[in-house]
């Protein structure tokens, strides 16, 4: 029986447009797929859309649709990205779906039964574009430490998940498999900044919105969209249903795949619920960097989003794959720029690979009629080259094993770079002018198909069409002579196959004209819009709840070890003296605050921030530079009247 393997990616959100940064996650773990299946493996690779949440509630309001029309229409789109990006996954799960609703009902239904959840009272900082709770000690300067936005004071009735007795558990677990977490940097971060400081019990329902799946006894709350979310990777392959034979054959996962910013998630969450559970916990979770754009992660939030299909329109599926695999040195970040993604083109996949193709092409063709010479006797040159094929096998193994994608193909470049310098060496067009030399250029003949083949079927993971189109030039079926096996021995090509010179795998571009186009056609990265989309329409009735006044600051100082923080006293006539917590001073001084007149929100419920009872709000102005003033009067009136 084959050996299974099962990869998934993250389920990602339906937001309006899934950008490079997301194709990058995708194309990794479909490559990791496809190498598995290569080397003979029954391969599960699952994806799919994580479609719950405040924020998708929020959005599909915004344009006057239910959430379900909403996610409907982006995730038809998610579909037809990776149909355009050939990703072979073998199942999308919707979390929508009622085979994965029903899955997270029982589970939660079951923790609580057992006990590790339990009903309680739940205040905390929330995040609404991250959907997620944090404490106090987490927060960096009293904002997400994630995103950086500011955080929401939150209170509900909620159902907790017993992470904090199982602190101990997750620790032994992580050194006793010291792989689980890849890279090993991920794990100390984890250890750092989440386990050792004390795990706290988790929030795991919601009550503020509707769109997600109900506890089905306790009406009003719905699971909280992560639980909700990591449940995926078992609904899907019907855990809890009347079949789950997939289930059954093909968990513990072997990897799941995410970025870095969700380890957190998958290596503490998931593991505690797995293991309350009672299941087996997945292989490895292996964390990957992000894709940026100078220097900032391409994300949708910044408005620095790359459009993948402009990209593969333009210069077709395997350049963009390549590049991607190539630029991103796995677990570390990378740059996406059009320069970098030019280059790559021409050098490695014009020059090297589709010029060593092209030239042995024809010179087979020019010197032997299209007809593979046998190889002959054979020189140190050739073994050279022999020797170099078989370790370049076996380290490419190696490193695709431990989802080395960048330096894989860098050792394969190395074999095509050597195949390349071994015509140079051997000369063929001298050899042809000498009739006595005929054997001998059949033979270098030889080993530049030959190697070309292995290269080829060594990028079969990566690359979709370029593989196919090598192997119609060299004249080889796909079959035994494009699997794996093939590779263990060099000079499997039979003598007499008939070559056929194609198109070049990769057209060259002139790449300083290629940037001027390129202005027009990938628009600049748009700056996001001040003050980002319109919030819903509210009444006077609501508008009126505010009670906002002219305050005078008397005193002000930095909050110690708080670099965005200014605490404030402030004069606000009738009501008296007020203290303000304000994350303003990357913007001003402490000194440049007193004797101002601010605008203060006064019937804000007070927040601690810092171990400082913030009375209140003062109000600012930001733009999307980042840039923050104050918002004043024009003139002076007397401290406490009213802002309306
Ligand atoms: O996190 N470079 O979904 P998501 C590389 N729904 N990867 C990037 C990236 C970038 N610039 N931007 C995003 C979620 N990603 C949850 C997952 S799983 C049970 C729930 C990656 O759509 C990101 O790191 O925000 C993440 O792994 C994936 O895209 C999905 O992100």
């Amino acid at each position: 029986m084959k050996q299974t393997f099962y990869i998934t990616t993250p389920i990602y959100y339906p937001s309006a447009k899934l950008h490079i940064g997301h194709a990058y996650c995708s194309v990794a773990a479909d490559t990791m797929a496809r190498y598995k299946r290569l080397r003979g493996y029954d391969v599960y690779f699952l994806t799919g859309t994580d479609e719950h949440g405040q924020k998708i509630e929020r959005k599909a309001k915004e344009q006057g649709m239910t959430p379900q029309q909403y996610v409907d229409g982006i995730v038809a789109g998610i579909l037809e990205l990776w149909e355009l990006m050939e990703i072979t996954n073998d199942d999308f799960i919707r979390t929508t779906e009622p085979r994965h609703q029903r899955v997270v009902q029982q589970i939660f239904r079951r923790l609580y039964e057992q006990g590790d959840i339990y009903k309680g009272q739940y205040e905390g900082w929330y995040c609404t574009p991250c959907e997620s709770f944090w404490t106090q000690s987490q927060l960096h300067d009293g904002n997400c430490p994630d995103c950086g936005r500011p955080v929401e004071r939150a209170h509900e009735d909620a159902y907790f998940m017993r992470l904090s007795q199982y602190a101990d558990w997750l620790l032994d677990y992580y050194n006793r498999h010291p792989d689980f977490i890849q890279p090993e940097s991920r794990k100390n971060e984890m250890i750092q900044n989440f386990i050792k400081p004390g795990l706290e019990d988790l929030c795991v329902s919601r009550t503020s919105f509707t769109w997600g799946i109900p506890v089905d006894f306790d009406p009003g709350h719905v699971v909280y969209v992560w639980v909700d979310a990591l449940s995926n990777y078992i609904s899907a392959l019907g855990y809890l249903s009347d079949d789950d034979s997939l289930f059954q054959k093909y968990w513990p996962a072997d990897i799941h795949l995410v970025g870095k910013e969700i380890v957190r998630f998958h290596t503490i969450v998931w593991p505690i619920m797995l293991h309350a559970l009672g299941l087996a916990q997945p292989k490895q979770v292996y964390g990957h960097g992000w894709l940026a754009l100078g220097g900032a992660r391409i994300a949708k939030s910044t408005g620095n989003v790359v459009d993948p299909v402009v990209l593969v329109r333009r210069y077709g599926l395997d350049a963009i794959r390549y590049f991607l695999l190539r630029e991103m040195p796995m677990g570390a970040d990378g740059d996406f720029s059009n320069p970098a993604l030019l280059s790559r083109i021409n050098a490695d996949l014009a020059n090297d690979l589709g010029n060593l193709l092209s030239r042995t092409v024809a010179m087979i063709e020019k010197y032997f009629d299209g007809s593979l010479p046998a190889c002959g006797a054979l020189q140190q040159v050739d073994d050279d080259i022999r020797n170099l094929a078989g370790q370049t096998v076996q380290q490419y193994a190696t490193l695709m094993d431990s989802m080395q994608f960048s330096v894989a193909l860098q050792h394969v470049w190395k074999l095509i770079g050597e195949l390349n310098r071994y015509i140079d060496l051997n000369a063929p067009w001298a050899l042809a002018k000498d009739e006595s030399q005929k054997e001998r250029l059949g033979t270098v003949l030889y080993h530049l198909a030959e190697g070309l083949r292995i290269v080829s079927v060594l990028l079969t993971p990566v690359l979709c069409h370029t593989p196919k189109a090598i192997w119609t030039q060299l004249g080889v079926d796909e079959g035994e002579l494009t699997g794996w096996e093939s590779l263990g021995t060099f000079g499997r090509l039979p003598a007499g196959t008939r070559v056929r010179k194609g198109d070049n795998l990769f057209p060259r571009i002139d790449i300083e004209k290629e940037l001027e186009e390129l202005k027009s056609v990938l628009p600049a990265p748009q700056q996001p819009r001040e003050g980002g989309p319109l919030k819903p329409e509210i009444d006077y009735e609501q508008f009126s709840q505010l009670d906002l006044r002219l305050a005078k600051v008397t005193a002000c100082e930095k909050v110690p070890k708080a670099d965005k923080l200014l605490k404030l006293t402030l004069d606000v006539g009738a009501l008296g003296s007020r203290t303000v917590v304000s994350g303003i001073a990357a913007h001003y001084t402490a000194q440049q605050m007193v004797g101002k007149t601010v605008v203060l929100v006064a019937n804000l419920k007070p927040a601690k921030l810092r171990g400082i009872v913030s009375e209140g709000m003062i109000l600012a102005a930001t733009d999307s530079a980042g840039q923050l003033k104050l918002v004043g009067i024009d003139g002076e009136l007397a401290d406490g009247a009213g802002v309306n």
